[in-house]
């Protein structure tokens, strides 16, 4: 049975991926990080067959506690510090966590491997936002990275920290550069779960409008399911490397509160959305567009789940949702 080890199990592509790899008959492994996290019980109910072990990213003697409870035979690092806006606001811990994190994950690793580094392949949790600043559209695993946040500078580290372990120590080490994916799992303060769950309730009359901050910027979104198994065939292919991970199409946040309002049968959106500075960020990533060609060609991956469908299985799972809390 092969073994995996998952951290950020807590999280939208963690809980994707427990379950795809326990369907393709892994042992999985889960790092959780706090006292008495309340995600705990949550992954618990949801996927009880997967064995959860507390701690922390920024604390190596755990990691090399957990990994050697685990064995695992490979390792996706998942955790992370995530939401960009926040990052502004915790640039040190974003660093301690997104960046220096990555770092102990591979060290810890590396010595858990010991002698045989072939033991272990990792896969680490790239990210669009290196971009930031566009060098070239669309965006290929060639292109410069220019971030635009501490998230997305910290991303840059723990992604030419894993391309120099693989350099350096031989390991099996891989990073996907993944652009932002989505699922009615999002945390809810992302941009397409805050407008998924607004307009759901909105619809019901539970909500009047919802407030956002810059609706011209451009993001190629995909779905997290479909994510996740690009995750696992990179670290079924011989070598380690790095790929790039999108649907290839982009589209705005105006583009995706018309869809999204559609859905629930309404059309004047723009009477239902206000902007508030607030929700503005000091720097932004203004068109993201991914071209997935080396994923396809190599890892045989494509998107089963284009943009609209994305957005219609949100809405719906909130319209869902939201009438369950009405009904309360
Ligand atoms: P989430 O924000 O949903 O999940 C982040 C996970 O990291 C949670 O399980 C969280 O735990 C955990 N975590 C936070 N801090 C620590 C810590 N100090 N030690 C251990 N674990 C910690 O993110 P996603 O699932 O959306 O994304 C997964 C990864 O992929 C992240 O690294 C993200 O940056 C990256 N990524 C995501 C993209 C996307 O569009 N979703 C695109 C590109 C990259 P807790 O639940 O307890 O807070
Ligand atoms: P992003 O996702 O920053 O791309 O990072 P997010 O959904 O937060 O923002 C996308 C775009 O929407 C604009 N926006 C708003 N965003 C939020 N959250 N709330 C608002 O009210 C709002 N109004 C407009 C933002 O300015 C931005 O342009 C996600 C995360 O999952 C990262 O961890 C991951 O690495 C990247 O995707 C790829």
């Amino acid at each position: 049975m092969t073994r995996a080890l998952i951290t950020g199990i807590t999280g939208q592509d963690g809980l994707y991926l427990a379950e795809l790899l326990h369907s393709k008959g892994y042992e999985v492994f889960g790092l959780v990080r706090g006292q008495n996290n309340p995600k705990f019980d949550m992954v618990q109910q949801l996927l009880p067959e997967v064995k959860l072990l507390t701690g922390d990213l920024t604390d190596v003697s755990s990691l090399t506690r957990v990994l050697n409870i685990a064995q695992p035979d490979e390792v996706y690092n998942l955790g992370a510090i995530s939401f960009v806006a926040y990052s502004w606001e915790n640039a040190s811990l974003t660093t301690d966590v997104t960046a220096k994190g990555v770092l102990n994950i591979l060290e810890a690793t590396r010595l858990y491997a010991g002698n045989d580094i072939s033991k272990v392949r990792f896969y680490q949790a790239s990210s669009s936002e290196m971009y930031g600043k566009v060098q070239q559209v669309p965006q290929t695993e060639e292109t410069l990275l220019w971030p635009r946040s501490p998230y997305g500078v910290a991303k840059v580290y723990g992604h030419y920290m894993t391309i120099n372990y693989r350099e350096s120590y031989g390991m099996h080490a891989s990073s996907g550069i993944l652009f932002n994916h989505e699922s009615p799992r999002r945390g809810p303060e992302f941009v397409t779960r805050k407008v998924s769950r607004a307009v759901a309730r909105i619809a019901l009359g539970m909500q009047d409008d919802i407030t956002l901050g810059n609706l011209d910027a451009k993001r190629d979104w995909g779905f997290a399911g479909d994510y996740v198994d690009a995750m696992w065939r990179m670290l079924q292919q011989p070598e380690g490397d790095d790929y790039v991970v999108a649907t290839g199409e982009t589209h705005s946040i105006e583009e995706l509160l018309q869809v999204a309002f559609r859905v629930a049968g309404i059309e004047n959106w723009r009477d239902y959305v206000k902007q508030d500075p607030r929700f503005m960020r000091p720097a932004e990533v203004d068109l993201l567009i991914g071209d997935p060609t080396k994923a396809q060609e190599k890892l045989g991956w494509t998107p089963t789940v284009g943009f609209e469908q994305l957005v219609e299985m949100m809405v719906n799972s909130d319209l869902a949702e939201q009438s369950a809390l009405l009904k309360k």
